[in-house]
């Protein structure tokens, strides 16, 4: 009995003491909170550890000790949730003793291709024309890259010298123009037809500073009723004027392409020496950015599309020429290098 007494006492002493403590806590930070959890309500905790002591507790006076126990649980449960409210509203603002008036770690600024923001630029007019945007596959079967382009047979662009062949399916091939988005699209949907596709395309060429074997363009197509070259004409001023200037002058030369009837090479005036002649154009005062023409009957009908109701017309162009210029580089082949020190130069574009 006497040893009952003195275990009793003694927890009795030990509550209270950790009461006393309990009730004067205020956490100062997240760290400090999470101390007093494991030390009152952790699996070793306090708490636990008193619980642990009711085993010794007289059968006649567990019931009054076990309402102690609880009280004592309970107010250090009620003062961590407490605690937690008042420390997460701070939002850990001064959890530790770091300066958070200090400016961050700035992140590097990443920046878009050359190419990439001449092709959007270029995209981008022709949509404010009602162009949409149209892609297709780089790895190409011979109907949609040459044969319902109107290209024979023995066309010199099938030849093994300019076009990547598979080895292992010669009737499959890496487009060398992105027409093959517009044969598809012309399959697919019926007139009106308003498109514009940009896309990578594949030439077996020598690789030099003015040449590379895989190079971009953007082609488009428009084809409706009452589609004419005039419409032709009109459209591609426009973008001359948006994308060079309203000073920039434009010319059409006759050309020959076996998808269009008739054919064109558009000019622009040099805008380096402002059509006086110069290194860049040659002498000649003139820049050629693009073929163009009225879609060949041939074309339509491989497609499904009566040529005696719907005409229209298509242009392409290349995409890293103009950028060349634009941005003054002198060797095609930086485009391809990712050097990063060429890259960045362009951030902030
Ligand atoms: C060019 C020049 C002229 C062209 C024609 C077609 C299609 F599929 F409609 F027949 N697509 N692209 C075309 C016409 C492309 O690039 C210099």
């Amino acid at each position: 009995m006497i040893h009952y007494l003195c275990v009793m006492v003694e927890i009795q002493k030990q509550i209270e003491q950790y009461s006393n403590e309990i009730n004067v806590f205020t956490a100062s930070d997240a760290d400090s909170l999470e101390q007093f959890r494991i030390r009152f309500l952790g699996v070793k905790g306090i708490v636990k550890a008193m619980l642990g002591e009711m085993k010794n507790v007289p059968p006649d006076q567990k019931k009054e000790f076990g309402q102690i126990m609880n009280a004592f649980k309970v107010l250090a449960e009620e003062k961590y949730n407490h605690e937690k409210e008042r420390v997460d509203a701070l939002g850990g603002a001064n959890k530790s003793n770091i300066d958070i008036t200090l400016p961050g770690n700035p992140l590097p600024v990443g920046s878009r291709h050359p190419v990439t923001l001449m092709r959007n630029s270029i995209v981008e007019i022709f949509q404010r024309l009602s162009f949409t945007v149209a892609e297709g596959p780089e790895i190409e079967d011979d109907w949609h890259n040459f044969t319902a382009l109107n290209l024979d047979e023995n066309h010199p662009a099938r030849d093994m010298q300019d076009t990547f062949y598979l080895s292992t399916d010669p009737a499959i091939l890496l487009r060398t123009h992105t027409s093959n988005v517009q044969i598809r699209e012309m399959e697919r949907q019926k007139p009106p037809i308003r498109i514009i596709c940009p896309g990578r395309v594949y030439r077996n060429e020598t690789i030099s500073a003015r040449s590379h074997c895989f190079f971009h363009q953007v082609e488009g197509l428009y084809i409706d009723e009452h589609v004419s070259f005039a419409d032709l004409k009109q459209t591609l001023y426009f973008f001359v004027k948006e994308m060079f200037g309203e000073d920039v002058k434009v010319r059409f030369r006759p050309s020959y392409f076996p998808f269009t009837e008739p054919s064109a090479e558009m000019d622009i005036s040099c805008m380096l020496c402002k059509g006086d002649g110069c290194s860049v154009c040659k002498r000649t005062g003139w820049l050629e950015i693009l073929g163009c023409g009225m879609v060949h009957p041939n074309v339509l009908k491989n497609c499904g599309i009566d040529p005696e109701k719907y005409t229209g017309f298509a242009f392409g162009m290349g995409v890293e020429r103009p950028a060349l210029l634009k941005y003054g580089i002198t060797d095609i082949r930086l485009f391809s290098e990712n050097d990063v020190r060429f890259l960045e130069q362009f951030s902030g574009i």
